[in-house]
């Protein structure tokens, strides 16, 4: 839903400038230093991207999801750790208050997140549970007024430099599956949680992941997101699915960029005596990238818009992360093809790009898991 065309048309004509002027300008410092320059953090701030879906009563500017897709498809079209850096206060990070907090937890967070003055962040993953989330093993134990949190969680984005978590724990050791599940808010200077330090990933550089590890953590039985236990894997859950569809659409943008890198290239470069951009070989690589973007665009927005009405999309979520991290997949390949060994070269966009999408086929669920939750939920309705 698009409540305002001409607003809307405004902050997208901004963000595409700041885009294309400051954040492209940058990827490569982005890259070579592993962190997100100072002043592109400030202007981030001011232009209010940490609370881009943040509802206004909470100081954001309140996007439904249709214009949270558009809005991330032009973010897309830049190195995804610049995303990632606001990205989670957006999403997975201050989702699950927003969804299933009480008022309390709202008006005490929320309004930080939405102005970056806090960055957040969503645990989840753990060592020895991945795709199986409901398998995992951090306990929160009830000791009076506090719940005790001990375990580790893996591969934390933005645990760095969080202050804020969601964490998902036990409460009910005997309960092994979703139901004895419970999401805390967990401040980060709270003692007992401990940082590990930053991984060393493939791409991506300047979005920063690392462990988090809770050794008798004290947090507020207040903490617990929306007061009750067993409550914290739905949460989880819910969290995911508004994710996947925001992921899908920075997938779509990314694939935009990587078909104009393509396109640009092969106009410019000659073999043969005829632009790269004559030959039919090369023209069908670009025509099926083009192709498939533009599938992943119709997808993201068809479901953005019914979720927007209020419609379930869990299963269109995951049919579009499913097609939209599998398709820039493909495209990316397809842009390093075209530039042939110059798209093998780090001077060449399309070789950092093509390692970074590496990773949007892994989180926020992997396409294994998107194929999982579709099927399952198709034979559910079914039967
Ligand atoms: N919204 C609300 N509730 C949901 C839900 C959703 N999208 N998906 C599941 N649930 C509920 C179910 O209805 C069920 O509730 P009841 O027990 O009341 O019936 C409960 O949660 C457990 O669900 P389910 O039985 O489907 O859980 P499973 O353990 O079988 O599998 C999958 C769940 C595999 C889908 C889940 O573990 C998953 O998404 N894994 C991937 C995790 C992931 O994306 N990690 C990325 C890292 S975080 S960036």
């Amino acid at each position: 839903m698009i409540r305002d065309p001409e607003l809307l048309s405004q902050l997208l004509d901004t963000i595409s400038r700041f885009v294309r002027e400051r954040l492209i300008p940058n990827e490569e410092r982005l890259a070579e230093e592993d962190a997100v320059p100072p002043e592109l953090l400030e202007e981030m701030k001011e232009m209010g991207l940490f609370g881009l879906s943040i509802p206004e009563e909470y100081g954001g500017l309140g996007l439904t999801m249709e214009e949270e897709a558009l809005v991330a498809m032009e973010i897309g079209k830049t190195s995804p750790a610049f995303r990632s850096v606001f990205g989670t206060n957006n999403g997975i990070g201050a989702q699950g208050i927003l969804i299933d907090g009480t008022q309390e937890q709202k008006a005490k967070y929320v309004p930080r997140l939405a102005t970056g003055e806090i960055l957040s962040s969503f645990c989840l993953t753990e060592p020895d549970s991945g795709s199986d989330a409901a398998s995992l093993r951090t306990t929160a134990i009830r000791d009076g007024d506090h719940y005790i949190l001990n375990g580790t969680k893996r591969y934390i984005t933005n645990g760095p430099e969080a202050d804020l978590f969601t964490v998902m724990a036990r409460t009910d050791p005997a309960n092994k599956g979703a139901g004895g599940i419970s999401a805390f808010i967990v401040q980060g200077d709270t003692p007992g949680l401990i940082r590990g330090p930053a991984d060393n990933k493939m791409g991506q550089k300047g979005a920063h992941t690392c462990d988090i590890i809770f050794d008798n953590c004290r947090v507020p039985a207040e903490n617990i997101i929306g007061g009750k236990e067993g409550q914290g894997f739905k949460t989880a859950m819910k969290v995911l699915d508004r994710g996947r569809l925001h992921i899908s659409a920075v997938c779509v943008g990314v694939a935009d960029r990587l078909v104009e890198e393509s396109l640009h290239y092969a106009m410019e470069r000659k073999q043969f005596g005829a632009m790269l951009a004559d030959h039919q070989l090369i023209q069908a690589m670009l025509a099926d990238s083009k192709t498939e973007a533009y599938a992943g665009y119709a997808m993201v927005m068809d479901a953005a818009r019914r979720k927007d009405t209020g419609e379930n999309v869990s299963t269109l979520a995951s049919c579009c992360k499913l097609f939209c991290a599998e398709m820039v997949g493909r495209v990316a390949d397809r842009a390093v093809q075209v530039h042939g060994g110059a798209g093998y070269m780090a001077e060449y966009a399309v070789e950092r790009f093509y390692r970074d999408v590496r990773l949007f086929r892994i989180y926020e669920g992997t396409t294994q898991i998107q194929q999982l939750v579709v099927a399952r939920n198709m034979v559910r309705e079914a039967s």
